[in-house]
Formats: structure tokens, sequence, C-alpha cells
């Protein structure tokens, strides 16, 4: 069985989680899904990055100490990833024992190739993005990218790592591997700065306590990229041998402002401890709201648990990857605009272009066959479900989500159709139609299982659902859908797979 180690960002356990982070979850969850659905073995971890100034400073801010907090902040996380049925097999924090042990060994290794070397380092800090920032990168004195958050002097002693050496070697494989980041987009962003040549980086801290011991350097810590990064191995058991039974990772899922970090130190952590890279790193754009970065308030007004508890767990999953392309961004105007945004779809997409669809065959099915359902000839809506399958797994293996979502919805509009079409009530009032009723039903029963498997991976629960309603029990893979499709459909129940929602006209 083909094995595929997928992971996300870890996000900054400095705050509550937001959209942004929900779609990125939810996105690799879609990946995670769809490579099981096509029989992987997949290995899928998302987690928490706990150490830092970021986290030191809202800690103390909150009057607490570091580890209280991030304790309290990986519950929280980990029950909102819970409500949105992110199917990770593991969560890694990184003041967990198994990490710190991991990034020390993984500075060690590095040390050992004299990679690593004593110098000082003068200049700015911008704790958003815990990064070193050059004076060209700032705007007015300030950090662009959080644009909030003041930049601050640095002086200290460290560790520093030889990334300018790798530039070659990273162009080098970047263009021979179109595959190593995508989209294309954010492939291009990196070749140009790595045309610009590269400097050396800090590997360690000498002014900030909370963080990963740095081996055998008393009062430094390792700088929390250093100490981010690695848990994409130390999730997996480095430096143990049951490490290079799930690396290289064929996918790191993470946003647009960090792929520096991820197609450029970070490759070169792994060139220079002589493993192994990634297969691919996928870049997705923003959620913005108004044309910027999401606000404090604009995220607290999209609390995530008002929003799953909106239209439910599947409505919110499928809005986010129906609403936002997996590799760009996406803006909405305002938080109302994005709510009502929401609103819509959800009625007009899920209650009524997918609910009604299901509601009308098995009505059909239960009124003129008692919910048998014949094997048939195949009809127009067949040559439309075989394509739109082979769509779906075409574009789904590339990770172009929002076109996989489409492919299956394709099915769903392309049924409805063919129901108006046909009028299969005329037929059922027409003793020389059987054979037609029959076929045209059987097809609608072939559109659903295509439609309930392919949206597994978007609406997990209410995919299993629908297919509980045609007769099946557990969702067979996307290999084995038309042979496993059930013949009887159960007696008719009560609920509504998405009840349509009442919608407030807008207030202004
Ligand atoms: O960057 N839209 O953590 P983080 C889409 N700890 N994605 C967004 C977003 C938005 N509005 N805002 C943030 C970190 N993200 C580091 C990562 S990995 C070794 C360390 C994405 O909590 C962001 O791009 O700031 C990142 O991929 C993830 O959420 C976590 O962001």
């Amino acid at each position: 069985m083909s094995r595929y180690y997928l992971t996300t960002a870890i996000d900054y356990s400095n705050g509550d989680p937001h959209i942004g982070h929900a779609y990125e979850k939810v996105g690799a969850d879609v990946v995670a899904r769809f490579h099981r659905l096509v029989g992987e073995d997949v290995h899928f971890v998302i987690g928490m990055d706990e150490h830092g100034q970021k986290v030191a400073q809202e800690a103390a801010a909150q009057g607490r100490s570091p580890q209280e907090l991030v304790d309290e902040l990986a519950i929280r996380f980990e029950g909102v990833w819970e409500r949105l049925y992110i199917s990770h097999d593991d969560f890694i924090r990184t003041t967990e024992p198994r990490h710190k042990q991991a990034v020390q060994a993984l500075v060690r290794r590095i040390q050992k190739t004299g990679d690593l070397y004593q110098d000082r380092y003068e200049g700015y800090y911008c704790t958003g993005c815990e990064a070193f920032k050059r004076e060209a990168e700032l705007e007015d004195g300030r950090c662009p990218i959080p644009p909030t958050r003041e930049i601050a002097w640095t002086d200290e002693e460290n560790w520093f790592f030889r990334l300018s050496e790798y530039t070659e070697r990273l162009i080098s494989h970047i263009e021979q591997h179109p595959e190593f980041i995508q989209p294309e987009s954010r492939r291009n962003e990196i070749l140009r700065l790595l045309e610009g040549g590269l400097d050396d980086i800090s590997a360690s801290r000498s002014r900030v306590p909370w963080g990963v011991p740095f081996p055998d350097e008393d009062g430094h810590t390792v700088y929390v990229w250093f100490d981010a990064l690695p848990n994409y191995i130390s999730a997996i058991g480095y430096p143990g041998a049951e490490f290079g039974d799930r690396w290289p990772a064929a996918l790191h899922v993470i946003g647009k402002d960090i792929t520096r970090f991820h197609c450029v130190i970070w490759p070169a952590m792994l060139l220079s401890a002589g493993l192994e890279l990634p297969g691919t790193v996928w870049g997705h754009g923003f959620v913005k709201i108004g044309g910027g970065k999401l606000s404090k308030s604009e995220a607290s007004l999209l609390d995530l648990d008002h929003l799953i508890d909106r239209h439910g767990p599947d409505a919110f999953r499928y809005f986010l990857m129906r609403e936002i392309p997996w590799d760009r961004d996406r803006d909405f105007a305002s938080v109302d605009a994005f709510l009502q945004q929401f609103d819509e779809r959800y009625n007009s997409d899920l209650a009524n272009d997918l609910g009604n669809l299901l509601n009308r065959t098995v009505s059909m099915a239960l009124k003129y066959r008692d919910g048998v359902v014949t094997r048939s000839e195949a009809t127009d809506l067949d040559s439309v479900i075989d394509s739109a399958l082979d769509r779906y797994q075409a574009t789904m293996r590339e990770h172009r989500l929002h076109e996989g979502l489409d492919a299956s919805m394709s099915i769903v509009r392309a049924a409805n159709g063919f129901i108006d079409a046909e009028q299969p009530w005329k037929l059922a009032k027409d003793p020389e139609q059987r054979a037609r009723l029959d076929d045209v039903l059987a097809a609608l029963v072939r559109a659903l299982a295509a439609t309930a498997v392919t949206l597994e991976p978007f609406i997990p629960t209410k995919a299993v659902e629908m297919w509980r309603r045609l007769g099946g029990e557990e969702l067979p893979s996307l290999e084995h859908l038309m042979a496993e499709l059930p013949e009887t459909l159960p007696p008719r129940w009560d609920t509504v797979l998405f009840p349509r929602a009442e919608i407030e006209a807008e207030s202004d």
C-alpha cells in the first residue's frame, strides 16, 4: 500500500484558532481523506507551535506562565479540530519531550556537518513573524506583514546556520522538481528570492528563555523556526529508526506567508542533516476581509464555534472549500458579506441542489419501486458521472481541491437536470415506460452514490448519511464504488440532509 505522509503548519499558541487556521486544516484534511479514499496508507499530522517570543509575550500579558497558556490553547485548538472532523493521526506540540529531543538531535547533526558557527546578531527582529528582518523589508520602521506590531532592535550572540551555502542546491532542486513548490506562483516567488542570494540566519537565541535548550550552550535556546520546522520529523519518531517508515513527507500544507521558511530554510536544514526533502510544499492563499489580513476583531466576529453552529460542521467545511480556492486568496468585502455568502451557498448548493436530489430520488425509488433499484442500462447521466469521476481524481491528485469539489457537484447539477428532463413521475404513469423508469432511477442512485463517495473528503458525516440512505453501510473506496452499490433503499426516514436555512433580510 503506498504511503502518504502529510502535515499542516503548526499553529502559534498565542491566541484562539481563527478562520485562516480552519481553512488550512480543513483543506489538508480533504487531501488526507482523498488519499485514504483511493486506498493509500495516510499519516496526517497537525499541531501547535508553542515556543518563542510571541507566546512568551502573550503569556506575560495575561500574567500566566507560558506552559499554562499553551496547555490551555492546545485543548482549545484540538476541540475545534474535533468539531470540524479533522482526521489527523497525531497532534504534535513543540513543548513535548519527544519534540525537544528530536530538535536537539537535529541541531547536533547539523553542527557535525560544520554548518553552525557563532557570531553576533545586530539587527531587527519582528515578533509577529518570529523573524529577523533586513532594513529593506521594513516600511516606515515597521514590518508590513503584521503591521500592528512593534519591531525590536536586537543585539545578541547567536549560533548561525550557513544558509547561504545552500542557494545553488536549492535552485537546482526546485528546477529539477517542478512539483516541489506549488502552486506555480509560490514557486516563482521562491526562485526570485533565491536568485537574489541568501544570508546566513540565526539558529539560536540568547535572550529568549522560552524555547528548546540549544545543545551544549547554556543560556541559548533554539530559534523558534529552527524548533518549529522539525515538528515534521519529530512527530514520526526522528531520530529513531521508525522515522524512516514515513519520511520523506509527501506534502507540507502551509500558508503563503511562510513559504520562505518551508521552501528555503527547512530544505536547507534537511540537506545539511543529510535527510531527504519533502515531495511538495503547498502554499495556499489567504482568507481576507476587506482586502486585508484578518484583524483581531474580524477574527472574533468570525468565531469558529459560531460558524460551525450556524449550519453544522459539514456545511462549514463545504463553504470554506467551495468559496476559497485552494491556490489563491479570497477576499470578502466584510464580515457580513462573508456570513451572507455562507448562508446563500448553504441554501443553494446543499439544501437545494444536493438535499433535494437525495430527497427526490429516494422518495421516487420508494414510491414507484419499493426501494428496489434494478441494475440497468447506462444513460446519458452515466457518461456525465464517468467524466466527472475522472476529473475529480485528476484534480484532487494535483491538490486543485476546489476543482475536485466542482467535479463532484457537477454530478449533482446534471442529475437534477436529468430528473427535470426525464420526468419520472410521468414515466411512472405509463406501463410501457417501466424499463425506462428503472433505468432513470438506477442512474440517479449511481449519481448519488458517486456524489456521496467523492464528497466524503469535504462533508464526511453527511456523505456517510447519504450513502446510508441509499442502503449502504461503510463508504467504499473510490475504486470499488460502482461494484459495491447497494440495491435496496431502506424505508423512509425523517431527517433532512441539509434543512433549508431561514435567511434574514440584509439589515443595511
Ligand atoms: O505561521 N488565511 O503559525 P500561525 C489562510 N507557527 N491561512 C492563514 C491565515 C488566513 N487569514 N492566517 C494564517 C505560524 N494562516 C507558524 C507555523 S510551521 C512549522 C510554523 C495560516 O498560527 C498560516 O499561513 O500564524 C499558517 O500556515 C497557519 O495558518 C498557522 O499560522
